[in-house]
């Protein structure tokens, strides 16, 4: 007879020891030494915070010249600009983010609408120090705090992005499922989810643990005129439930209470008046007035769709001195968990995420989301 899955699988208790004695090791080296020991993860276990109360935003992309002449360095010959690929993803080389002035960040607002992500590589950002770093994600909107993740030890802003072998959600992952992709737009529950989002990631595995977008935009133009219209008019539930409860499952610190929203499935860009999908497998669950059989065929026909849709993709490879900024109301995006945690020569993959919050999202025809 077949094993049961779960004679297959190493238990967590398996993963935990493995985990420990390797920690040991990290621990000696790394957190002794290690060069950004003040960014590894941390968990606040006494700040609560109420639900989000709604607010204005503005989009800086709304105050930049077209033609963005100051953040493409058109009369700069040490800026080098490249498209990644021809839909989605621009790489920046040239400039500092940390000396950016307000028109060159007005004018990156629009390009990461225009784009899905920039890469910008050559970056001192990470050593310019917390507090300007939060200066400038404030400047594109309000900070978010994640309501269950780790942050940095002077930031509970700064998400933390950490696969050692002391945290084990993707290991399990990996050992559970097929594949470790998981596309998903950040915290899409929220009632006003992110905007402009920036990644920069400190410590880069020796191979692999690159991360991929996809277009939401593209994704939405590649649909039949029917399925467009049918999907405009429709809202989806996104919910942060799940999330909670797992945090809570694993004894983890839920700092805000969850909540759920019912977000257009076809989202307007306030800048660029584009139009994207905006449904995704880590959050939305069912779209809202279809029968659950219609809801579940249909999203898996988008989930699909999104997730095989290489010609609608940019994979990124990281060192430690890129920094990307996407636009989340545009692009959905995956890690690639593609090297051994438990492995002291593939290494560790550390960074963490500064995310600012955007608009309440409206769809075709003025379409609002509601919670
Ligand atoms: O680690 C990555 O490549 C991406 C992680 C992620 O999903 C995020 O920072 O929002
Ligand atoms: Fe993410």
């Amino acid at each position: 007879m077949a094993p049961s899955v779960a004679e297959v699988l190493p238990s967590t208790a398996e993963l935990k020891t493995k985990a420990e004695k390797l920690n040991r090791a990290y621990d000696a080296v790394q957190h002794a030494s290690y060069k950004y020991a003040h960014y590894l993860p941390v968990y606040d276990e006494t700040t609560t915070f109420p639900p989000t109360e709604p607010f204005e935003f503005a989009d800086r992309g709304l105050l930049a010249d077209k033609a963005k002449p100051h953040i493409l360095g058109l009369n700069d010959p040490n800026v080098k600009v490249t498209k990644l690929t021809p839909r989605v993803g621009t790489e920046i080389a040239g400039l500092q983010l940390s000396e950016l002035t307000d028109e060159q960040k007005n004018e990156l607002a629009l390009l990461i609408a225009e784009r899905g992500v920039v890469v910008f590589r050559g970056q001192n950002f990470k050593d310019i120090g917390v507090e300007r770093q939060k200066e400038f994600g404030r400047y594109f909107g309000r900070l978010h705090v994640h309501p269950v993740g780790a942050h940095v030890p002077t930031a509970l802003e700064f998400h933390n992005i950490y696969l050692g072998p002391d945290n084990l959600y993707r290991a399990q992952l990996s050992s559970s499922r097929l594949s470790t992709t998981s596309f998903h737009s950040d915290v899409s529950f929220e009632h006003q989810p992110p905007g402009i989002t920036l990644l920069t990631l400190l410590a880069v595995p020796s191979a692999g643990g690159d991360t991929t977008w996809t277009s939401q935009a593209v994704a939405y133009e590649r649909l039949s005129p029917p399925i467009k219209t049918l999907l405009e008019g429709l809202r989806a539930e996104h919910s942060g439930f799940p999330q909670a409860e797992s945090a809570r499952r694993d004894g983890r610190f839920v700092r805000r209470e969850p909540v759920r929203s019912e977000h257009p499935v076809v989202r307007v860009h306030p800048v660029t008046g584009q139009k994207a999908l905006f449904v995704n497998p880590g959050f939305t669950k069912k779209i809202i007035g279809l029968k659950t059989e219609e809801s579940d065929a249909i999203l898996k026909l988008l989930f699909t769709h999104i997730s095989q849709s290489a010609d609608a993709q940019v994979r990124v490879k990281w060192d430690d001195e890129t920094v990307s900024l996407w636009d989340n109301r545009v692009t959905a995006h995956t890690a690639i968990s593609d090297y051994d945690v438990y492995n002291e020569e593939e290494g560790l993959r550390h960074g963490f995420r500064i995310t600012t919050l955007g608009e309440r999202p409206v769809g075709v025809g003025g379409l609002e989301t509601v919670w």
